[in-house]
């Protein structure tokens, strides 16, 4: 048998001692040796081929947020390399276990200016929690086995780069250094058990005993730890708001939860934060500090893992470093029950109003269909132990409202670091880790044409899954913030359309269309029960606005001064606004009417007229209003 090469060194070690079973990436001639080794244990480690290396890094970050295991990829020297970058950074943000592994040149030619010749170390700098160089076979043992175990116990990105002559060589070939003992390192690895120090619980429980209004943040640290959430939260006569990454802590129709916070976030979770006196984080790095209660004449505490973490939103009295569960569960015989309910309680009404208000926008029967509509109809259909996947946009916002969580059902996507895009592969990367459960991404159409080749990769690797994509022809949520943020007119946000049931049949994927709301009920099962993967557009209504659940004065201003100063489609525009807000929340409502009547009164009278031709208080326009202006759209100046 022929020697080990040091690349088979390194993917041996991985498969053999690690138990990586996947490696997405893409091949090039910076990591034939690589490749050549996966191909030999190709029975064991499956290659993932993508058609772009952003989409196996992540893949790679969706495998382990979804898995929690490691999640591995793998990219060519130079250009390659480069490609991964957005999804490492992912990694990074979100704190998730990844390995890249990347080619280098011959390691004689390194530093000259040589084709592809970048120095991805050094590149991999910022994202990579330890990134390093392979400077030869007797290295590779050293560095795996720390790559993986920083990857896995900081939790983010590890790097590996192997020069490619490198690659091929074999232990014969290279010397160990008088200094090195062979096989001096291990690959044993056990999830550290992570819990504060007694004293410290007991000066936690302290603060929350004392609280009248307490409300708890869950994140994504508290995945996993549902039923010490609940328990929290009944003691304490508590609601739980759940920031986006740990929408899965709870499912949806906890009595204990008031669902999202911040700009998507409900307006029942605003009104518990504007009225608790004590705060309790955890794992969560929410990071909208504006959003969160004023720290003024409100105690906190917080748990979290990583002891960087704590205290970096709010300036907690007590921070407890430790794993969410297990500290719950510490925690819990310090606690006195509240018998006050009553804060409880009203956040429980509010979240009875708030999904009322969702109820309505899903019932709309207008065309252009309301994104709401799509949204809730694969809320309705999907199953209790489903995989979601998010991506970045107008999109992310109907996502987190509409489809709520059931059963066992796992959620996530990309968090601060909001990359387009990361909706497909997040799904192949949960897809590829449980090839049974279904698994379904709703994405924006601009995120998705980023990526779109990645349908092929779903097709060639039987990854069954079903992509949903809410097609607004617009960078939606940037046309929404260039006025609500700035009171700019839109400009560069309007799509080129895209026929996505072609270009998914062109990849051998089934393509559906749906653009009505009587018919969404029946494509979303259809699509659902497919046996492969499968793409459908819905042709959303480009107009819906975004709305925070509790808007600002200024935003509404805003708006209305966009209106005013040229936006194409104002007229339009200002309807949807009025639409929503005639059934938003009282303070939305005024904020928004005050705005539009100072500064766009015609608007403003239009809005009010049409409203009044609406039979029985119903939230949409009238249907003939909408057909009209879709048919004289765009009112859009030449160029
Ligand atoms: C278009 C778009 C809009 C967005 N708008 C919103 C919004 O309105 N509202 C919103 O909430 N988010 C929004 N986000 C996401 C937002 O940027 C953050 O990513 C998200 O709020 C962070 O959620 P988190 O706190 O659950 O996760 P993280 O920020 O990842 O925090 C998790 C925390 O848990 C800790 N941890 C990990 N493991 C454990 C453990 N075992 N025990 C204890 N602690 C642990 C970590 O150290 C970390 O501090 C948006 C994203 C996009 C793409
Ligand atoms: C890679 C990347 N480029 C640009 C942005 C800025 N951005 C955030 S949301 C958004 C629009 C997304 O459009 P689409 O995917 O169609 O979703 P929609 O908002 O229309 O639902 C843009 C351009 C980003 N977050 N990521
Ligand atoms: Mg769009």
């Amino acid at each position: 048998m022929a020697e080990k090469t040091a690349a088979d060194m390194m993917v041996d070690l991985l498969v053999d001692k690690w138990g990586v079973r996947h490696i997405f990436g893409l091949p090039g001639d910076g990591i034939n040796g690589i490749m050549e080794a996966l191909r030999k244990r190709r029975n064991d480690v499956q290659f993932i081929q993508t058609r772009h290396e952003e989409a196996a890094a992540l893949a790679a970050v969706g495998y382990a947020k979804f898995s929690g295991k490691l999640g591995v990829c793998l990219a060519t020297s130079g250009p390659g390399a480069i490609h991964l970058m957005n999804g490492l950074f992912d990694a990074k943000f979100d704190q998730v276990p990844v390995l890249a592994i990347t080619g280098m040149q011959y390691h004689d030619l390194i530093g000259t200016f040589y084709q592809q010749d970048v120095d991805t170390v050094r590149l991999m700098d910022n994202a990579a929690v330890y990134s390093e160089r392979v400077m030869g076979p007797a290295h590779v043992e050293n560095v795996t086995n720390l790559a993986v175990r920083m990857a896995l116990g900081r939790r983010g990105v590890a790097h590996i780069g192997f020069p490619n002559d490198f690659q091929g060589q074999t232990a014969a070939q290279d010397k160990v250094s008088p200094m090195d003992q062979p096989h001096h390192t291990s690959a044993d690895w056990r999830v550290p058990r992570v819990v504060p120090a007694q004293d410290d619980l007991q000066r936690a429980a302290e603060v929350l005993n004392a609280g009248k209004n307490v409300a708890i943040v869950v994140g994504a640290g508290a995945r996993g730890a549902r039923a010490e959430v609940e328990a929290l939260a009944e003691t304490l006569g508590a609601p739980v708001a759940k920031a986006y990454l740990g929408k899965d802590v709870l499912p949806d129709d906890s009595p204990y939860t008031t669902g999202g916070m911040g700009v998507f976030g409900t307006s029942a979770t605003q009104e518990v934060f504007e009225n608790c006196d004590t705060l309790l984080m955890v794992g969560s790095s929410f990071p909208y500090v504006a959003y969160l209660p004023k720290p003024e004449g409100v105690r906190g505490v917080q748990i979290d893992l990583n002891p960087a973490r704590i205290g970096l939103r709010f300036p907690v009295e007590v921070g407890l470093v430790g794993d969410a569960g297990e500290t719950l569960r510490a925690l819990r015989p310090h606690l006195r029950r509240n018998e006050d309910r009553s804060f409880l309680q009203s956040a429980q009404e509010g979240m009875r109003r708030w999904r009322e208000l969702l109820r309505t926008r899903e019932a709309s029967d207008q065309v252009p269909m309301r994104p709401q509509v799509f949204a809730a109809a694969l809320n309705r259909a999907i199953k209790d132990d489903a995989i979601i996947c998010g991506d970045c946009g107008q999109n992310t916002f109907w996502l987190t409202r509409h489809v709520h969580i059931k059963g066992t059902q796992q959620f996530s996507g990309t968090g601060p670091l909001a990359t387009m895009a990361s909706g497909l592969p997040y799904a192949l990367g949960a897809q590829a880790a449980f090839p049974g459960r279904q698994v379904v991404a709703f994405v924006g159409d601009g995120g998705f044409t980023m990526l779109m080749g990645e349908i092929a990769t779903a097709v060639k690797y039987n990854l069954p899954v079903k992509i949903f994509i809410a097609k607004n022809n617009a960078l939606g949520m940037i046309r929404w913030e260039q006025m609500m943020f700035l009171g700019n007119p839109e400009y560069g946000v309007e799509l080129q359309d895209i026929d996505f049931v072609k270009v998914a049949e062109a990849c051998g994927a089934t393509g559906l269309r749906v653009e009505r709301p009587d018919e969404v009920e029946a494509i979303v099962n259809q699509a659902l029960r497919a046996s492969g993967p499968v793409v459908v557009e819905a042709i959303v209504d480009p107009f819906e606005p975004l709305i925070p659940g509790q808007i600002k004065p200024e935003q509404a201003e805003h708006y209305a001064e966009a209106l005013k100063r040229g936006t194409p489609n104002a007229e339009r525009i200002g309807l949807t606004l009025f639409r929503d807000v005639a059934q938003d929340v009282e303070k939305n409502r005024q904020a928004l009417e005050r705005a539009l009547d100072g500064q766009v009164p015609d608007l403003r009278r239009s809005s009010r007229r049409l409203a009044a031709e609406q039979v029985g208080g119903e939230a949409d326009e009238p249907q003939e209003t909408l057909d009209a202006q879709r048919a004289a759209a765009p009112e859009r100046p030449p160029g």
